[in-house]
């Protein structure tokens, strides 16, 4: 029998160099095992991990409910594509719709082919629901946005890595400055508009959450001038910033919300657009859809996955562990000059370094916070995201800060 031979991290970030695109900068630390909150490099070193796959793992790694239901579905039936029906697809639509309190899903797979299908159905419904000359639909968008990579997405994003040549670009977005309600005001008031697509909390822009009152302020607007209202809570949902959806903070109901990421609790690649029927009975068949959107594993897996968030009540624990965290946090920032600020939601919080945007600082801190047992990633420069898992406990929360605290004290 061959004997495979282990790789060290360094042999597997050379192979990942050399064979793969190098599409991303990752922090150097090779993973081969995760459980709860932590997570273990090939070296069998321990971490806690701070960025929850992008808040994708919001139910901690490998949850067994999670990963039973997906081995059970893998072994019985993992795809019959739509052209045929399935005993699982039907049973996961009611699920879902009942959790979130919408009459429709559509099931897709990845969060930017969410964001896609949100478009799309916000300019099918602008055109035969609204009225609106076709081709001529306007969607308003925010500054400094994420909501994916595909070329449309990119179209109306305004950081140059995502978009500088790739275009040409898809037209019909309007962008305006970010929690800036006249601003909305302005562009709504305009001819043409279907949609306002928004960031409950603008994630890759810094976990920059807007004032008290933007959201229900926009909604209304939206309402008031016969637009829809768009949140992609890809980043933000299911629990991640102490309530199910950010926009519960303000007791708003989108027209159309986003999911994805942690809707699987990290374990397979699941989305979904949700809506009412006035709304989404405007896609008909053979217009929209994906060979494994909704499949079998997809469904069993987010309905585990749903299950888990409400069982083990990680809303709450986000809150509280929220506000814990960054009353903690605001002690470093008093004792450090180091830190300029902390600011987030629920278990969405970044910290900003008081260096600037293109200084290695927080880069180095991370690398730091690697060595000490604590992962996470810089954006934008000089901040520095932290999202753990919302499974953690509060004795787990309180080592993870004097981690950070030793961390920043040998800087
Ligand atoms: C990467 C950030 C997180 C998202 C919102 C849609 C999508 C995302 C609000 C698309 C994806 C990602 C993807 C990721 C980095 C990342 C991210 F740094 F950009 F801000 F989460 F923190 N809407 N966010 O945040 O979802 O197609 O990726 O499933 O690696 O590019 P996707």
């Amino acid at each position: 029998m061959e004997t495979v031979q282990k790789l060290s991290s360094d042999q597997l970030i050379q192979l990942e160099d050399r064979h793969g695109a190098h599409n991303y900068h990752p922090l150097p630390v090779v993973l081969e095992r995760g459980e709860g909150v932590y997570v273990w490099d090939v070296e069998g070193k321990q971490y806690y991990d701070f960025l929850s796959a992008y808040s994708a793992v919001n139910q901690g790694h490998c949850h067994p409910r999670i990963v039973d239901a997906m081995m059970e579905q893998s072994k019985t039936l993992t795809l019959t594509s739509r052209a045929f029906h399935n005993n699982v697809l039907g049973v996961y639509e009611k699920y879902v719709t009942d959790y979130f309190g919408f009459d429709k899903v559509l099931p897709m797979n990845t969060g930017a082919e969410a964001v896609e299908t949100a478009i799309k159905l916000c300019r099918k419904w602008a055109y035969e629901v609204k009225g609106i000359e076709e081709n001529k639909a306007k969607i308003i968008v925010c500054e400094n946005n994420f909501h994916g990579r595909t070329t449309t997405i990119i179209s109306f994003s305004n950081d140059p890595d995502a978009r500088k040549n790739f275009g040409p670009y898809t037209g019909g977005f309007v962008k305006i400055p970010y929690n800036d309600i006249d601003a909305l005001k302005a562009a709504l008031a305009e001819d043409n508009v279907a949609g306002f697509l928004v960031e409950p909390i603008q994630g890759e822009a810094g976990v920059y959450v807007p004032n008290d009152g933007y959201l229900a302020e926009a909604k209304a607007l939206c309402e008031s001038n016969g637009a829809l209202f768009i949140a992609d809570e890809v980043q933000t949902g299911i629990a991640r910033t102490g309530r199910l959806l950010a926009v519960d903070h303000e007791n708003v109901k989108p027209d159309v919300l986003i999911l994805g990421k942690a809707i699987s609790g990290g374990a397979y690649p699941v989305s979904a657009v949700l809506a009412n029927d006035a709304i989404m009975n405007v896609i008909k068949p053979g217009q929209h859809g994906s060979t494994f959107g909704g499949n079998p594993v997809a469904a069993k897996v987010a309905m585990a996955a749903l299950d888990v968030v409400k069982d083990e009540k990680l809303s709450e624990r986000a809150e509280e562990l929220g506000q814990l965290f960054r009353a903690e946090v605001q002690k470093l920032v008093e004792k450090y000059d180091l830190l300029k600020l902390v600011r987030g939601k629920g278990l969405l919080n970044a910290v900003v370094i008081n260096d600037s945007e293109d200084s290695s600082t927080a880069w180095d801190i991370c690398m730091k916070l690697r060595d000490n047992g604590m992962l996470a990633k810089p954006t934008h420069g000089n901040i520095i995201r932290f999202a753990p898992p919302l499974v953690m406990t509060e004795e787990q929360l309180l080592d993870c800060v004097s981690i950070i605290d030793k961390t920043l004290a040998d800087f």
